[in-house]
């Protein structure tokens, strides 16, 4: 196996308008992130992710680029982006930021002139189409409601958008829409940024029939546009052109759920990209927005697929991101008896797990969804596009609110929590963008960084042990009990150890059944005891959420 930094780093990421507000209008930016860069440090993570931070008009919270070459208003400016990134640096803390480009803001200069006119230089910037007898070109639908054509313009044609409609989806067929790409691109990369999350680059290359889907295509959009086939060529192209002349790290959302494909653009014989986001594991039990129950053999079966990737490919391991519920709600357990011990197993598996692993604000302190009672609490596009096709599906305004309180987009959105004292020390502002979760007086930076027990200092040292050794990092993944109704337990092995966790993803106690060859390994650390233990028995017994790390002599 190639060593590469990004195959052994944990990356945190920051949504920064949730972060940490310097200036009191109840939106975080950068002058924020720097004021806590020494947290970053304290914690030990490698690589910041950074959501995206440019110029836009906020339709989907920055998702929605006006000018990629300027920093949100809100946020701050160039100058104090480059002080973030020099500042992270200074750390030995790399940067990687988020690369929207399968769309961009309506307001950005290139859609003002491309729907100007059908001569315009720009117009094949997008995508345009004329209607069908005064209807969208097909009956394709937007992941955040209606139709995924809008009339726009003089000429009365249809431009598309998969996501809001002041989200238009570049034109990828172009090759002078892709050399801006490069480019800007490029302006990042001199400023010595470590690399990119691509937003949704399964879908940069569009389906070329732009056929109607039928009743089964327009329950899951996204198999039908995602990886279409130039998908290859665009991510090579790319490559040589860019992304082959720095030392950086690219990291996909393969939205659109075709693993062999997936495997392909993170094949490194291929150069493409480096790694890609599987949704499967952290969506589990998730239809649309449902979220069902779900059974711990089938998540580990998932995260088993996501692990078991070919020796030329790297697998990524994430349980939360701003685009789904926290960690701790979804995985763990959320209630005041096992929040801490839930959060702090999470903590183990996440850093344990093979790949590069992505950890989400607030989840080192064990923030919890936010408990929504009514409509007006929410800020997403998505939510708020989708209401109408909810309800007229039958479902009542009560039975959504309740799926939202599961699955929530802006559960991971909420400001992080710095301390017990006003606005959660997030502001000093009367107000914030988007409510702050009541519990912040229990749960909070402040609190965790004095109490060396707590879910942060758990975090670090897990993070220490596993940036110490090669073997937990680049081991073999296997899992022992796959079947286990409520034990995760899975070694690692290395060229010269076998670490073996075991994790009880259960408020019951267990009696774990292990095979006699475990006996004598030694317990590296443990969510509930600072007993050094060695197995001395084929039977580990286990506490609700207990979490344990061992290593073979
Ligand atoms: O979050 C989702 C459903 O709840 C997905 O449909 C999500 O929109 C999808 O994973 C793509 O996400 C990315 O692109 C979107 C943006 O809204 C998300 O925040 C981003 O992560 C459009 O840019």
């Amino acid at each position: 196996m190639k060593k590469e930094w990004w195959k052994e780093a944990v990356v945190y990421q920051i949504y920064p308008r949730s972060f940490k507000d310097s200036d009191g209008d109840g939106i975080g930016d950068i002058p924020g992130i720097i004021s806590k860069l020494d947290y970053l440090e304290a914690l030990g993570i490698d690589v910041v992710w950074l959501s995206p931070h440019f110029d836009s008009p906020n339709a989907d919270n920055g998702y929605d680029i006006r000018d990629y070459r300027k920093v949100m208003k809100e946020f701050g400016t160039i100058e104090d982006f480059d002080t973030l990134l020099n500042g992270l640096h200074e750390r030995g803390i790399k940067l990687i930021i988020d690369l929207v480009i399968n769309h961009s803001s309506d307001e950005h200069k290139w859609f003002q002139e491309s729907m100007a006119s059908k001569e315009s230089p720009y117009r094949d910037y997008y995508i345009w189409k004329p209607g069908k007898e005064g209807n969208p070109p097909n009956n394709w639908t937007s992941f955040f409601g209606g139709s995924a054509w809008e009339k726009a313009g003089p000429d009365g044609e249809y431009y598309l958008h998969y996501f809001a409609k002041k989200q238009p989806d570049l034109n990828w067929e172009n090759p002078k829409l892709r050399a801006e790409v490069y480019d800007l691109m490029r302006f990042w990369l001199d400023k010595g940024v470590d690399g990119f999350r691509m937003d949704v680059i399964a879908l940069i290359s569009k389906p070329t029939d732009f056929k109607d889907m039928d009743v089964e295509g327009l329950k899951h959009p996204e198999y039908t546009y995602a990886y279409g086939p130039r998908l290859n060529e665009f991510l090579k192209e790319m490559n040589k052109e860019v992304l082959s002349n720095y030392d950086v790290m690219t990291v996909g959302e393969a939205y659109g759920g075709n693993a062999e494909k997936t495997l392909e653009i993170t094949d490194e014989r291929n150069n493409e990209i480096d790694l890609a986001f599987w949704f499967d594991a952290v969506r589990v039990g998730r239809d649309n927005f449902k979220q069902n129950d779900w059974t711990l053999p089938e998540f580990k079966k998932l995260v088993k697929t996501q692990s078991d990737v070919s020796y030329h490919n790297w697998p990524t391991f994430f349980l939360s991101n701003h685009d789904n519920p926290r960690a701790v709600s979804k995985f763990g357990d959320d209630t005041p008896e096992y929040r801490i011990p839930s959060a702090k197993l999470l903590a183990m598996l996440l850093l344990t797990q093979r790949g590069t692993a992505f950890l989400y604000q607030g989840d080192e302190i064990g923030m919890t969804n936010y408990p929504f009672t009514s409509f007006d609490q929410f800020d997403d596009v998505e939510i708020k596009g989708n209401y109408d096709k909810i309800i007229a599906n039958g479902e009542s305004p009560e039975s959504y609110l309740e799926d939202l309180n599961k699955m929530a987009r802006d559960h991971a959105r909420t400001p992080m929590q710095w301390s017990d004292q006003k606005q959660a020390g997030f502001t000093s502002g009367n107000t914030t963008w988007l409510g702050i979760n009541p519990n912040f007086k229990a749960i909070n930076v402040e609190h965790n960084l004095s109490d060396s027990n707590s879910i942060f200092h758990f975090y670090r040292k897990i993070l220490d042990i596993r940036k110490n050794n090669d073997n937990l990092i680049y081991g073999d993944y296997n899992d022992i009990a796959i079947n286990h109704p409520e034990i995760f337990a899975y070694t690692r092995t290395g060229k010269n150890k076998t670490y073996l966790v075991v994790l009880n993803m259960s408020r019951s106690t267990v009696d774990f059944k292990i095979n006699k060859q475990y006996k004598g390994y030694n317990l590296v650390i443990s969510n509930l005891t600072e007993e050094l233990q060695t197995i001395d028995s084929q039977t580990i017994k286990l506490q609700p959420w207990e979490a344990r790390l061992y290593v073979s002599n």
